[in-house]
């Protein structure tokens, strides 16, 4: 079978949508750093139809890899090409799939190899807006407090080292040296990883760096790039070899590297750009004043109960998200946490209906045709609960408000890094913080009493910040974890109204 190239585009089925405008006149306006499955089957997607809608041609991407080569390897040898492949079920339950090819992906850069290329890429005239999602971890920021922590070793390195940097942060900042240094305009910034106001603490991180470097390079930062918030939203599951071959029989192509989503999206994005952007909005991308809550709204709906259902689920033993949501406790329990304890905490919005976005999303969860692993949702815990869960719990405490499901939802996350489900499968704790959470379950394991243990473990700042010291939090994350540890995730929920009261 042929790969998916250029020349393959003519001859592939008329039901998969391809790329309808001059490729070869495409310029890279846009460099992307973090380009895995999500960047793929989001930004790119809008990004695409902002093209076929406007025509206007400045707006290639360049993609970067912080790590890998893999996409790289793969997208270069389809000159940029793959497909994206939304996924449901049709009403008779058997899944569906629609198929695009996407072009605006240029070229990608795999920033090991080669640091210099992607400076140069980033201080490159025509660059206009360096968008990322590199998720939680890639900010080397304390998770509680979202600061850049100068003592990680990396950002040490990125200091000491200006021409091969290893971090976004390093990237970023030598980068925008090197604009000033040639009086070329700034670009705008754009975080698209799930962090509460994600351009705010962009831009704390990149000044903070900038500051270390050079002070008039602060004030330049400061005074002329933009760091707009943004809400991103979309199901992307991991790309398995299932799908890699079924999506190449459909195309009569090769494709290496797709990516799967569902059909749901939405982004919405600060209108702050400081040199221009795309016609998104041609793409479904929606342009507001303030996008802080939107994102609150996301991340404590979407990304908290996922998260909650990620460490339940797992481990009650369910390796996908809508097996677990096919358990009728655990949908109830999954729909009560957002009905009663994380919708009250949600500022009203115009136009927003938050029943129906809590049914849209049991809908979103339940879709079978996505596959999407509990465990890829479980990983980086330490980096994703504090504004996932931890926010919502720090208001329901000061309204003095119950706080049950929200702490078994913790409790949860405790059980799962014990590193074994309830059937006595082992998992992998993947987590930049894993050894030190390793390090405080076996030193609190010493404690004589639950309580004890819960208070010490909640101790650890980098995740709880202060809420460590809030009896009721600990009292209430305590009790559910006794009932977890004894009577499994099924056995909780089956007595949870009985044994809540915090
Ligand atoms: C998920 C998110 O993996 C995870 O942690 O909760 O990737 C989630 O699927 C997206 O944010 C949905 O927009």
């Amino acid at each position: 079978m042929a790969r998916l190239h250029p020349g393959t585009l003519p001859s592939l089925p008329a039901d998969v949508a391809k790329p309808r405008y001059d490729r070869e006149a495409l310029q890279a306006g846009i460099v992307h750093l973090g380009v895995g499955a999500f960047h793929r089957a989001h930004l790119a997607v809008v990004n695409e139809a902002a093209l076929h809608a406007s025509g206007d041609l400045r707006w290639g991407t360049v993609g970067v890899s912080l790590r890998a080569a893999d996409t790289r390897d793969a997208l270069m040898s389809q000159s940029g090409l793959y497909t994206l492949a939304l996924r449901d079920a049709a009403d008779d339950g058997s899944p569906r799939e629609a198929l695009q090819v996407v072009g605006n992906l240029l070229d990608v850069l795999v920033a090991p190899e080669d640091p210099q290329a992607v400076l140069e890429r980033l201080a490159h005239p025509d660059t206009r807006i360096v968008t990322l999602t590199i998720t939680e971890k890639g900010y080397h920021h304390d998770p509680a407090t979202g600061a850049l922590r100068l003592d990680d070793a990396d950002i040490a390195h990125d200091l000491a080292h200006p021409e091969a940097p290893r971090t976004m942060a390093g990237f970023v900042v030598h980068a925008l040296n090197l604009r000033r240094g040639c009086g070329l305009p700034p670009v705008t910034l754009l975080s698209c990883d799930n962090l509460p106001a994600n351009g705010d603490t962009l831009r704390g991180i990149v000044l903070a760096f900038a500051q270390q470097v050079d002070g008039a390079l602060h004030g330049w930062i400061d005074a002329h790039c933009s760091f707009p918030n943004s809400m991103v939203d979309r199901i992307v599951p991991r790309t398995t070899d299932a799908d890699r071959e079924r999506i190449s029989v459909r195309l009569g192509a090769e494709d290496a590297w797709p990516v799967i989503g569902e059909p749901f999206l939405e982004w919405v994005v600060e209108d702050r750009f400081a040199h221009g952007r795309p016609d998104w909005a041609a793409g479904g991308a929606r342009f507001v004043e303030h996008a802080e809550p939107f994102e609150r709204l996301k991340l404590r709906m979407v990304n908290g109960s996922h998260s909650a259902l990620a460490y339940l689920g797992a481990m009650a033993g369910f390796r996908t998200v809508d097996s677990a949501m096919a358990e009728p406790a655990l949908r109830n329990f999954i729909d009560a946490l957002m009905r009663e304890e994380i919708a009250p905490t949600l500022p009203a919005m115009q136009g927003l209906d938050l029943d129906s976005y809590r049914a849209r999303l049991l809908q979103r969860f339940s879709n079978p045709a996505l596959q999407h692993q509990t465990k890829q949702i479980a990983m980086d815990g330490s980096q994703k609960l504090p504004q996932r869960l931890l926010g919502t719990v720090r208001d329901r405490l000061a309204a003095k408000q119950p706080i049950d499901r929200l702490a078994l939802a913790v409790a949860a996350w405790i059980h799962y890094l014990r590193g074994a489900d309830e059937t006595g499968a082992t998992h992998d704790i993947q987590d930049p913080l894993a050894d030190a959470l390793a390090q405080r379950l076996v030193q609190a394991d010493a404690a004589p009493s639950i309580q004890e243990r819960v208070a010490f473990f909640a101790e650890f700042a980098p995740v709880f910040g202060e809420l460590g010291g809030e009896p009721r939090f600990v009292a209430t994350v305590a009790r559910h974890l006794g009932v977890l540890e004894t009577h499994g995730v099924l056995g909780t929920l089956a007595v949870f109204d009985t044994t809540a009261g915090g």
